[in-house]
């Protein structure tokens, strides 16, 4: 396919052409060089991306969204943000992919084909949202290292596949079974093949819910490579870290998973409250499970400009982790006064859910538009960045956009 032969990195010398064009001395090509053409792959070309999307790293790929592309009710591949922490796989063998169930915790290991999980075990869809426990991260001062994520880390596509719940039955775990850990294909940036860039996981009552899948379709189409083709872990509601790409391989554990970046700072926050840029200590530090309640505004566009005449409808989309969103509200005055949004439930449990609001602006001006969601347990988004921690994550503050009223 025409998508992973652009990322595979060796045997171009057997290449004629390149775009229509010859390469004239293909033949004289030493074995494994890398023609310049295909080193700086253009990611929008790569990953088939809106123009409009924001690339924070291409080594490995890191890319955004922005807020008015994430429109859409069901996010389309071309506006979905891309988050690596090693090197995509450059060959995925998908007659030969097992995914291979092993652990303290099972009672033989098992493996499965991609064709066996396609037709042993029942598919099921959900629309899941995804957001990165990093999402936020470019607002905290001091400064967190890493991508530095403004609020387009998140997105909301279908996912197909099966329950994980019912591979690990069909395994039989024992009794002592508490936690999974995927493991996945992806490379180390170091290229040290005995390195994981990441494994992470769940604990085994999140593992076992309903929407929790191995998933090998999104948006009805087989998952895109950047995206986990051929198999992916769906763990909605928590950090996207969760949600393994790539993935051969799920260890059943009779402890918290200590796979790479489970540990110290990664995807973890402190137990209490820290001044900024406070040192912490490691056994302070706590695993981020179920993300906070969220939203954002995707219609205007923020710097939009519109006609007092007219009343403006806003519209875009609020999640809380695991549970669900009870209110939406917006605000014209910074926040002195609240009003009421439209708000959908959710397509099904772990889905973004869609509001909308139609505003009647009192005199032309500049005014800013504040969203604000506010979950089933009637906690709302902060209106400032919340908690500082080390490693930024976590920030659910509400969104703002300006607009123009002429
Ligand atoms: N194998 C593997 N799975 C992974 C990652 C990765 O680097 N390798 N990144 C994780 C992180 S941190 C996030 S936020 C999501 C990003 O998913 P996306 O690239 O499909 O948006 O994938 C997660 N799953
Ligand atoms: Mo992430």
């Amino acid at each position: 396919m025409k998508r992973r032969s652009f990322i595979k990195k060796t045997g171009y010398s057997s290449l004629a052409s390149i775009a229509g064009m010859p390469i004239v001395f293909a033949a004289k090509m030493p074995k494994d060089y890398e023609i310049l053409a295909f080193q700086d792959p253009d990611p929008f070309e790569l990953f088939g991306l809106d123009s409009s999307m924001v690339v924070l790293n291409n080594r490995p790929f890191n890319i955004e969204a922005q807020a008015h592309l994430l429109d859409d009710k069901v996010t389309p591949n071309s506006k979905m943000f891309i988050r690596n922490n090693g090197l995509i796989p450059k060959e995925i063998n998908t007659d030969q992919w097992l995914l291979t169930i092993d652990g303290e915790s099972v009672s033989a290991i098992k493996s499965y084909s991609l064709e066996t999980l396609r037709t042993k075990f029942k598919s099921y869809s959900y629309q899941v949202t995804l957001e990165c426990g990093g999402n936020g991260r470019s607002e905290f001062d001091p400064p967190a290292k890493g991508n530095q994520w403004t609020i387009g880390a998140v997105h909301c596509a279908k996912w197909t596949g099966i329950r994980l719940k019912d591979i690990l039955e069909d395994v039989e775990i024992k009794k002592d079974a508490v936690y999974i850990g995927y493991h996945a294909t992806d490379v180390h940036l170091s290229g040290d093949v005995n390195k994981e860039p990441i494994s992470r996981g769940v604990p085994l009552d999140k593992a076992i819910q309903d929407e929790t899948l191995i998933a090998y379709m999104m948006n009805d189409k087989p998952i895109p490579l950047a995206h986990g083709y051929p198999l992916r872990l769906i763990a909605g509601g928590w950090p996207a870290s969760a949600s393994g790409k790539w993935i051969n391989r799920i260890s059943v554990r009779n402890k918290e998973h200590d796979g790479s970046k489970m540990k110290g700072t990664s995807y973890r926050v402190p137990k209490y409250n820290v001044s900024p840029g406070e040192d912490v200590p490691e056994q302070d530090m706590k695993i981020i499970e179920s993300m906070p309640v969220k939203s954002l505004i995707t219609y205007p566009k923020s710097g939009a400009v519109f006609n007092l005449t007219k009343e403006l409808n806003i519209r875009g989309h609020a999640w809380a982790g695991e549970l669900e969103v009870a209110k939406m509200q917006y605000s014209i005055d910074f926040g002195a006064t609240w009003q009421a949004c439209t708000l959908e439930k959710p397509i099904n449990r772990l889905a973004w859910q869609h509001f909308k609001a139609q505003i009647k602006f009192p005199q032309a001006g500049y005014y800013e538009i504040w969203a604000r969601a506010i979950d089933t347990e009637n906690t709302a988004q902060p209106m400032l960045v919340p908690g500082w921690n080390p490693k930024g994550y976590l920030n659910n503050a509400c969104h703002r956009i300006a607009v123009k009223v002429v």
